[in-house]
């Protein structure tokens, strides 16, 4: 059976220092994946290529980031039935508002799921991709959900410094 992986597309070389967080959400739980630029405007048959390949040697999820007139997640999407997040990045003048509509409205009948704006969404991007995959994953769901647990007893952790903090004050 081939490798389950997860695909990150990005418009741009200059998207790579935010997709860096959805890299390390993935390399923290062990998903495999693969990264490649490509854009839907400037390389749109490369980008149809890829999807298609990548689909073939066992491509589950795809991660689409692309900012500006975003379409990148939108044509990923019209290419393959695997679930597609959109990562809206926040390059340009309009901070990523442009990118964050041109991901997330789509029309109905080929969705993309959107994640926010910059490197939270990046960053959930990973989180949501592993969740898709922990649903036939046995293992990979325990390592989420001990990520989740470890997560917050950090904020409990901080909670409990804090009071001894106000105490002693
Ligand atoms: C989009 O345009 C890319 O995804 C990038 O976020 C933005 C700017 O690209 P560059 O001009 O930096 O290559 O296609």
């Amino acid at each position: 059976m081939k490798q389950a992986f997860v695909a990150i597309l990005m418009g741009s070389d200059s998207d790579l220092p935010v997709i860096r967080a959805t890299l390390s959400v993935l390399d923290s739980l062990s998903v495999p994946y693969e990264v490649k630029i490509t854009s839907a405007h400037r390389t749109p048959v490369e980008t149809h290529d890829y999807v298609t390949d990548a689909e073939a040697r066992g491509c589950k999820v795809f991660i689409a980031a692309a900012g500006l007139a975003a379409h990148l997640a939108g044509v990923v999407a019209g290419i393959t039935l695997n679930p597609v997040i959109g990562v809206p990045m926040d390059a340009g003048p309009l901070q990523g508002m442009d990118a964050l509509l041109s991901t997330v409205m789509m029309p109905g009948g080929v969705p993309v799921a959107t994640v926010a704006i910059g490197k939270a969404g990046a960053k959930n991007a990973g989180y949501l991709a592993a969740q898709i995959l922990s649903v036939a994953d046995d293992d990979l769901a325990k390592r989420v959900r001990a990520e989740r647990a470890e997560n917050a007893a950090a904020v409990v952790a901080k909670d409990a410094k804090l009071q001894q903090e106000l105490q002693a004050d």
